[in-house]
């Protein structure tokens, strides 16, 4: 014989609490957290590489970079700016408490920018809200333009989307407009960015658009979330 006992409250109302709560301070030390996720290999760590060169040295910018395991993304980024490696031992996905204890090993906290590179994933990551103001969602071009409708949270739930290694795509069948109609047909509002950290292509755009969230999150005065 089997029981159904009701608990009568929302148990991930303490996950968003806390999230909230660390948004929160983030928002009143101008630091815009960005949570960026694709599958393994889309090119995250090397647009973030790409973002601090851009940004110029000393960056005021701090990473937190997660992975199953090994602090190889880490050394890929410390010599370009504060980077924490958080390994999550087998997890397919960061989750706050590490991101917080990430956050608390930096170097500074005084940052403008602070960027969490994400397990490769396109599916656990976008279940777990980690404080972020902007979620990106980067998809490349050798991983097929189907994957916006074969994987719509990971897009529904992001601020912008990031279409990289443009540079391949005389040798891959990948539609530009086909990947970028499926994944505003789940969230109209993406900002979309199609770059080539190899070339260089379209890197400008991407960092105009983290200043402009940037000052958009020091002007307006209210709390800023992920769509
Ligand atoms: N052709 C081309 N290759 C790229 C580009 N950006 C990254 N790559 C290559 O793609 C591979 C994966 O790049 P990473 O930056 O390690 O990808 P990642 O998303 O951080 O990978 P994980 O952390 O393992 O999920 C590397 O061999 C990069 O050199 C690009 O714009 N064009
Ligand atoms: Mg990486």
């Amino acid at each position: 014989m089997s029981q159904v006992i009701s608990v009568q409250r929302d148990v991930s109302a303490d996950a968003r609490h806390k999230a909230d709560d660390f948004r929160r301070m983030m928002t009143r030390q101008g630091t815009l957290v960005v949570n960026l996720m694709s599958s393994p290999g889309a090119g995250k760590t090397s647009l973030l590489s790409a973002t601090a060169r851009r940004f110029g040295s000393p960056a005021r910018i701090g990473i937190l970079v997660g992975d199953i395991a090994t602090d190889r993304d880490a050394q890929r980024l410390a010599h370009l700016a504060p980077t924490v490696q958080l390994t999550t031992g087998g997890a397919c996905h960061l989750e706050l408490p590490l991101v917080q204890r990430g956050w608390e090993a930096l170097a500074t906290h005084e940052v403008d920018f602070l960027f969490i590179e994400n397990v490769g994933n396109l599916v656990c990551p976008a279940s777990h809200d980690l404080g972020e103001h902007r979620r990106v969602v980067m998809l490349s071009t050798t991983e097929g333009d189907d994957k916006p409708a074969k994987y719509p949270k990971a897009f529904r739930t992001s601020g912008a989307l990031v279409i990289s290694k443009l540079d391949l795509l005389p040798h891959v069948p990948f539609s530009v407009d086909a990947a970028i109609a499926d994944a505003r047909a789940t969230q109209p509002k993406l900002a979309v960015f199609p770059l080539s950290v190899l070339c260089g292509d379209g890197i400008e755009a991407w960092c105009d658009y983290l200043l402009e969230e940037r000052r958009k999150l020091l002007t307006a005065g209210v709390e800023a979330v992920h769509a």
